[in-house]
């Protein structure tokens, strides 16, 4: 046999139109996450640095990372040694935070919405920043300073008082610089160097160096995800987070104008993010030669990446459905709700309307995934598996709470409290009925 480093790359190939739904639906599934296997690692871990705080975090850091750390957190100012960049990696940095807080700031709902519900009963909604806020920042098989850009820009823009960077120190005890940089760029007033569940419990119980938050953010592995959950039900730490995560994904739907190129790309940079990543193709009405195409490309592109090995576990698991019109493949596409949807077909703009669910929408040939995961201005923390049917990405208001406020005159309480007592007195709640009518009665 053939050694494995030469074997084809390719993805499996299924015709929608001659295959069941149950099949269709099956290689639209996402692998089950295990989770209650997964609480039962991480629960003695958030645990342990819930009720030992610094000393448990310097603990599970030499037992997971291999660094010894004499404290595990770098305050600011962070020294510019620790941020020493080439001039390009500057620039490309600074040139994508520009276009994230544009983007960002755009969002922000500076006016306070008021609505006369009927005369004299006056309601509004306004809103304020989150005060602190824990960003993590995964280590793993690829460091990620953009994800640090994505959820501090906002931050900053929402006006938290308090950010937080999280993000597991390097084998020689040293952060990643452009992790400093970034940090230092969105004011972060504070880096925790842990990784893991380990540094989602030290910012959600705080510890004796770490301050508490009361939001966390970010993506992360398994345990990181679990971690988030403990967390979140765990009402002592009284901590929100931003979403579910799973694995990363993407499904693009080509048609026959689509480059094969362009196509296969984009698939491969969402495939070596991670074995468990999940990429799909919907081929709409192409022909074998250019479904060929496309496979000889992935295969061809692949084989020159450094993370091929990734990507070929990947593709082991991943998907062509060949189908016959862009209608099917946008109803496909909003069953699965991906969390990024690439449209590299004829007219892709006027696709966009069809949309229903999905975390973000790559329109037309020039626009790939890449450009959302770095520097064109719109958050990559995107909902993945499924979660894009109720669940929005990152943006300004993940960062924001509302609230709302009520001032009512004389007439808007002669206009509504007769409904107010008869609610109360269906609901047996003579406090509240009450409270309305000795008012009234002294008008
Ligand atoms: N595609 C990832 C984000 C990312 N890509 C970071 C590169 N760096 C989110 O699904
Ligand atoms: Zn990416």
């Amino acid at each position: 046999a053939a050694p494995a480093a030469e074997e084809r790359i390719l993805m499996q190939c299924i015709d929608a139109a001659s295959s069941s739904q149950e099949n269709i639906k099956a290689v639209l599934t996402r692998p089950v996450q295990k989770t209650a296997d997964i609480m039962k690692l991480v629960t003695p871990i958030v645990e342990g640095v819930k009720n030992r705080g610094d000393a448990a975090l310097i603990e599970f850091t030499a037992k997971f990372d291999h660094v010894e750390l004499k404290s595990p957190i770098l305050k600011a100012p962070f020294p510019k040694s620790m941020m020493i960049l080439s001039p390009k990696v500057k620039e490309a940095i600074d040139l994508s935070i520009d276009n994230v807080r544009k983007f960002h700031t755009a969002q922000l709902e500076t006016e306070t919405l008021v609505v006369e519900t009927a005369p004299g009963v006056i309601c509004s909604r306004f809103s304020r920043p989150i005060n602190s806020v824990g960003l993590y920042v995964p280590g793993g098989t690829a460091v990620l300073p953009s994800t640090a850009l994505h959820l501090g820009v906002p931050a900053m823009v929402a006006g938290c008082q308090n950010i937080i960077v999280a993000s597991p120190p390097r084998s020689d005890g040293t952060l990643t610089p452009e992790v400093v940089y970034v940090a230092n760029k969105i004011g972060a007033s504070s880096i925790v160097m842990a990784g893991g569940a380990q540094a989602i419990a030290a910012m959600a119980y705080g510890t004796e160096t770490v301050p508490k938050v009361d939001k966390i953010l970010g993506p992360g592995n398994q345990f990181v995800t679990a971690a988030k959950m403990f967390i979140q039900n765990d009402s002592t730490a009284l901590c929100s987070i931003d979403m579910p995560a799973g694995p990363s994904e993407v499904l693009v739907i080509a048609d026959g104008t689509a480059n094969p190129a362009f196509v296969a790309s984009d698939l491969l940079s969402q495939a070596e993010h991670g074995v468990d990543s999940q990429v799909i193709l919907l081929a709409v009405d192409l022909t074998e030669e250019q479904l060929k195409a496309i496979e000889n490309e992935v295969h061809d592109q692949a084989m020159r990446l450094p993370r091929v090995e990734i990507i070929r576990k990947c593709i082991a698991h991943s998907t062509t459905l060949r189908i016959k019109t862009i209608e099917e493949a946008m109803a496909l596409s909003n069953e699965y709700a991906p969390e990024h949807l690439i449209l590299q077909v004829k007219n892709a703009a006027g696709l966009v309307d069809s949309v229903q669910h999905a975390g973000s929408v790559f329109v037309g040939a020039y626009s790939p995934e890449s450009c959302g995961d770095y520097s064109s201005g719109t958050n990559h923390t995107l909902p993945t598996y499924g979660y894009a049917k109720m669940y929005s990405g990152v943006s300004t208001s993940t960062f924001q709470k509302y609230i709302t406020s009520q001032e009512l005159t004389e007439t808007g309480l002669k206009n509504i409290g007769h409904a107010v007592m008869n609610l109360a007195a269906v609901e047996g709640l003579d406090a509240h009925r009450m409270a309305v009518k000795v008012r009234m009665d002294t008008f």
